[in-house]
C-alpha cells in the first residue's frame, strides 16, 4: 500500500469517485421528482406524489451504502430511497402513471412502489407501518440465517406512532439486523413536528429503547454515507439494531398539490442555499472538477430519467385481464363456508 502523500492522493481519489457517484444519484432523484411533478400537473399521475426535493442526500448517503441483497423499507415519500437502492426509473415512472411495465404493473402508484429484485420491500402510505414490517423482515433473516440487513427509513412524524415503540423494542430485544433511519425534514405533513413531539428527539427515544446510533447533517451526503457505513457495519456483524437521525429539509410541498404556504419564503430560501446537490456541486468544484465536467455529470444523470419519463408516457395501459393478478385477494371462488347452525 502507498504511504505519505501518495496514500493521501489515493484516498482523495477514492472519495472523489464516491462523491461523483453520490452527486449523479442525487441529480437523478431530483430529475425524477421534477418530472413526476410535471406529470402530475399534466394529469398523468394516478394518486398523490410526495416529493423529497431537498432531501436527496439522505436517500443517497444511506442507500448507496447498502448491498443489493439488503432489504429496504420506505415511506410515502420514497422515490429517492427506491431509486438509490437501484430500482428501474422507467418501471417507477410507469407505476406513477398506472401504466403497463410499472413496478406493480400500475396498481400501486407512488406510495406503494416495491421492487423485490433490488431488495425494496415497499414504500408505505401508512405512517410508521414500515417499522413493524422491518422488524419482521429482520426476524425472518435471523431465522433463515441469511447474510443481509434491513434498512428502514421513516419520517420524524413516524416516531410519534405506536409502531416506532413496538418495532424498535422488538429489534432491540432480539438484536435484529436493522438500521433504522429517521429522515427528519422538520414537518409531519404540514405541521412542524416539534409542535407534536415530546422529549429530546428521535435519537434519545431510540437510545431509551437500547438502540444506539448517530445524528448527522442530512444535507451533507458525505456525512450521511460515513455514518451509514459505520452503523451498518455494526448491524452486519451482529451488533443488533442501530439508529441514524438525519436532519434535512423538504423544499417542495408535502404533496404535488401543496403550495406549502405555511412556512415563510425566507426560511425556504435559506434551506435552498444549503440544498444537498448545491453543496455536493461545491465540493466537486473544490476538488478540482471544472464546471464543464460537473455539467457533464449532471447531464449524464438526467438523461436516463428523461428517457424513462418519455417511455412511461408512451407506455400502454395494463391489460384489463391482469386486474386481479398480484393482489392479495384475487376474487377467486372459495369453498363455501359451512352454513351456520340455526338453533331449532
Ligand atoms: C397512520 C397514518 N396517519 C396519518 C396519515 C396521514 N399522513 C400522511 S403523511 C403524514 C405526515 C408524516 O410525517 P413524517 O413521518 O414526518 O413524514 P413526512 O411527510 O414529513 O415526510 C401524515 C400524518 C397516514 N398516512 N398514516
Amino acid at each position: 500500500m502507498a504511504s505519505g502523500p501518495l496514500r493521501e492522493l489515493e484516498r482523495t481519489n477514492l472519495d472523489l469517485e464516491r462523491l461523483k457517484a453520490q452527486f449523479r444519484a442525487m441529480v437523478a432523484i431530483r430529475a425524477f421528482e421534477e418530472l413526476a411533478l410535471r406529470a402530475a400537473a399534466e394529469g398523468l399521475v394516478k394518486g398523490a406524489i410526495h416529493p423529497s426535493i431537498g432531501q436527496e442526500a439522505v436517500a443517497v448517503g444511506v442507500c448507496l451504502e447498502l448491498r443489493p441483497a439488503d432489504y429496504l423499507l420506505s415511506t410515502h415519500r420514497g422515490h429517492g430511497h427506491t431509486l438509490a437502492k437501484g430500482a428501474d426509473p422507467f418501471a417507477m415512472m410507469a407505476e406513477l402513471m398506472g401504466r403497463a411495465g410499472g413496478t406493480s404493473n400500475g396498481k400501486g402508484g407512488s406510495m406503494h412502489i416495491a421492487d423485490f429484485k433490488v431488495g425494496m420491500l415497499g414504500a408505505n402510505g401508512v405512517v410508521a407501518a414500515n417499522i413493524g414490517i422491518a422488524a419482521g423482515a429482520a426476524h425472518a433473516i435471523r431465522l433463515l440465517g441469511e447474510d443481509r440487513i434491513v434498512c428502514c427509513i421513516f419520517g420524524d412524524g413516524a416516531i410519534n406512532r405506536g409502531p416506532f415503540l413496538e418495532g424498535l423494542n422488538w429489534a432491540a430485544v432480539y438484536r435484529l439486523p436493522v438500521l433504522f433511519v429517521c429522515e427528519d425534514n422538520g414537518f409531519a405533513a404540514t405541521t412542524r413536528t416539534r409542535a407534536l413531539t415530546a422529549g429530546p428527539g428521535p435519537l434519545a427515544r431510540a437510545r431509551a429503547l437500547g438502540v444506539d446510533g448517530q445524528a448527522v447533517d442530512g444535507n451533507d451526503v458525505l456525512a450521511v454515507s460515513e455514518a451509514t457505513r459505520a452503523l451498518s457495519a455494526e448491524v452486519r456483524t451482529g451488533g443488533g439494531p442501530r439508529f441514524l437521525h438525519a436532519k434535512t429539509y423538504r423544499l417542495s410541498g408535502h404533496t404535488h398539490a401543496d403550495p406549502a404556504a405555511y412556512r415563510p419564503a425566507a426560511e425556504v430560501e435559506e434551506h435552498r442555499r444549503r440544498c444537498p446537490i448545491a453543496r455536493a456541486r461545491e465540493l466537486l468544484a473544490g476538488a478540482g472538477l471544472d464546471p464543464a465536467a460537473i455539467e457533464a455529470l449532471e447531464r449524464a444523470a438526467r438523461a436516463p430519467i428523461e428517457r424513462a419519463y418519455e417511455a412511461a408516457r408512451a407506455a400502454p395501459w395494463p391489460e384489463p385481464a391482469l386486474a386481479w393478478s398480484d393482489v392479495q385477494d384475487t376474487g377467486a371462488e372459495r369453498p363455501a363456508a359451512a352454513p351456520a347452525e340455526v338453533p331449532a
